[in-house]
């Protein structure tokens, strides 16, 4: 079998690292035991190379022979084809967890993206523009809560759905605002448990403290 790579930024600032989002890439690959290999690209300089493989400049993206995938959502798809850990096999299954794939990235990130732009800007002030923000997030932070108060994973057993929804709800969680959602933390801590998670983790965090040895971060 092909060993795949998963490209990401050669270095980061200390902020966003252990939620860059070839994290969850990694964890997929780790959940499946597919065979990979990272590497780095310039976070400084995105050149028309990197622009060919992600329209937005941004990372992840997969490389998988011949093919490139990006899209953190569309690459857990993809891997979910290859491995019935990350994706059932049969219609239903399946179909459970790509509307919670959408879920996760459509009604959740969606609200977590913007919310936690102005979060790490420090533009959380009385202004109108954030009370909307943060009652948005609220609001869907509460249905969520609700969902999982009542079971383990999002649908059935644990699949790329909730490595995409736990992700999301992590970075939400950073900033305190899950302090009144006992089973979205709950969810958090049994996602981010799993051997899976733990070295995708340890080597994002491992994969920047070398950047920085070598003198990578200018
Ligand atoms: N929707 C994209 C978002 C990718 C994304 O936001 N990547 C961040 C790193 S986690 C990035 O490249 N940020 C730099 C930028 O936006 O210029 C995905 O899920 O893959």
């Amino acid at each position: 079998m092909n060993e795949m790579i998963v490209k990401t930024f050669d270095w980061v600032p200390d902020l966003p690292r252990g939620h860059v989002r070839d994290l969850r890439v990694r964890w997929a690959l780790e959940e499946a035991g597919l065979p990979y290999r990272v590497e780095g690209v310039p976070f400084r300089e995105r050149d028309a190379g990197h622009f060919a493989h992600q329209p937005f400049g941004q990372v992840p993206w997969l490389i998988d022979g011949e093919v490139s995938v990006f899209e953190s959502g569309a690459i857990l798809l993809y891997l979910g084809e290859r491995s019935d850990a990350l994706l059932p096999n049969d219609a239903q299954g399946r179909n459970e967890v790509i509307q919670w794939v959408f879920a996760a990235l459509n009604s959740m990130e969606m609200a977590s993206v913007p919310w936690s732009i102005f979060m790490f800007s420090n533009l959380t002030g009385d202004t109108p523009g954030w009370k909307m923000l943060d009652g948005f997030i609220g609001a869907r932070v509460q249905h969520v809560e609700a969902v999982l108060a009542q079971r383990e994973w999002l649908a059935g057993r644990f699949s790329i759905a909730d490595i995409l929804m736990s992700d999301v709800l992590r970075l939400v969680d950073r900033f305190g605002r899950l302090s009144g959602q006992p089973a979205c933390r709950a969810y958090i801590a049994r996602a981010t448990a799993r051997p899976g998670f733990i070295k995708a983790h340890a080597d994002q965090i491992a994969f920047y403290a070398a950047a920085d040895r070598a003198g990578k971060g200018g």
